[in-house]
């Protein structure tokens, strides 16, 4: 049996649902709302000791960190094969597995933090976001997060890493140019699609893929990556995709009972 721990609004867990549609791999949701802090709940620690999403449990054994959980679906369930065959094609699909994990996923947090998470403060109410964050028990943190969601967009960080990205999409460009196409590693589909689509379509959310504008094999490649059934049936439902840009908040706000797990446009 598999059992996803996950939140449906986060590129890492997007990662792993597509690895399991694309393997037509049924799986039971274990839904963490990672918004009120229930990655923090007694248990959970036990299955993942940094507490993130996502965790796969595959009979019982907990899988941690989403590329690896990847690699390790890819192992325990080879048809079909996410890997290419050929050596050099492998070498290029873990350097885009590493961009993703070193560089691209650090940026993104930097850029949904500013642009999507102080949407929350307005959302649910600073009130019930201090409520939630009691479950947090690394204190320090917990302010931390407060502070950053309660603060206006800090537009210079913002800006620094749209540039960072910008550069990194460049280099996706040349990598897509050399190999030929039509994915990452050249004919063969593999995870290193699969881990950098999802970073993607959260930039797309923050309303900035004018970040890949002018850089068609980047736009050709992201576009094939959207057309693949496997990537509709993973991506976050509507409901579930976090305020930000394209998503406004309900003037007013929302009542935080009410709205469950999920983030009711306005
Ligand atoms: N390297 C980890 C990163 C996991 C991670 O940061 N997950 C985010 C969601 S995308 C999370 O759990 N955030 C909640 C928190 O940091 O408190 C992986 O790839 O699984």
């Amino acid at each position: 049996m598999i059992e996803l721990h996950h939140f449906w609004d986060s590129p890492c867990c997007f990662k792993v649902r597509l690895v399991l549609a694309e393997k037509g791999l049924d799986w039971a949701e274990r839904y963490v709302a990672t918004h009120r802090f229930e990655h923090f709940r007694a248990g959970y620690g036990d299955l993942n000791r940094h507490r993130k999403v996502p965790t796969l449990v595959h009979d019982g054994t907990p899988v941690i960190q989403s590329s690896d959980i990847a690699l390790y679906l890819d192992e325990a369930f080879p048809e079909p094969r996410l890997q290419p065959e050929d050596a050099g094609a492998r070498a290029v699909m873990r350097e885009w597995i590493a961009e993703e994990g070193e560089y691209l996923f650090p940026l993104v947090v930097t850029l949904s933090f500013n642009l999507m998470m102080t949407l929350r403060a307005k959302g649910f109410g600073m009130d019930r976001l201090r409520e939630w964050s009691e479950r947090h028990p690394d204190r320090d943190r917990a302010r931390d997060y407060l502070r950053r969601v309660s603060g206006p967009p800090d537009r210079d960080a913002v800006d620094a890493a749209a540039s960072r990205f910008a550069w990194h999409m460049t280099h996706l460009e040349e990598t897509l140019g050399r190999g030929g196409g039509p994915w990452i590693c050249g004919a063969a589909y593999s995870l290193a699609d699969i881990c950098v689509a999802p970073i993607l379509d959260r930039v797309e959310s923050l309303d900035l893929d004018a970040l890949w504008g002018d850089l068609p094999a980047v736009a050709a490649w992201y576009a094939r990556m959207k057309d693949r059934p496997a990537f509709r049936k993973s991506m976050p439902p509507v409901e579930y995709r976090m305020w930000g840009p394209r998503k406004p908040v309900p003037p007013g706000g929302v009542d935080p009972d009410e709205a469950g797990d999920t983030f009711p446009a306005g």
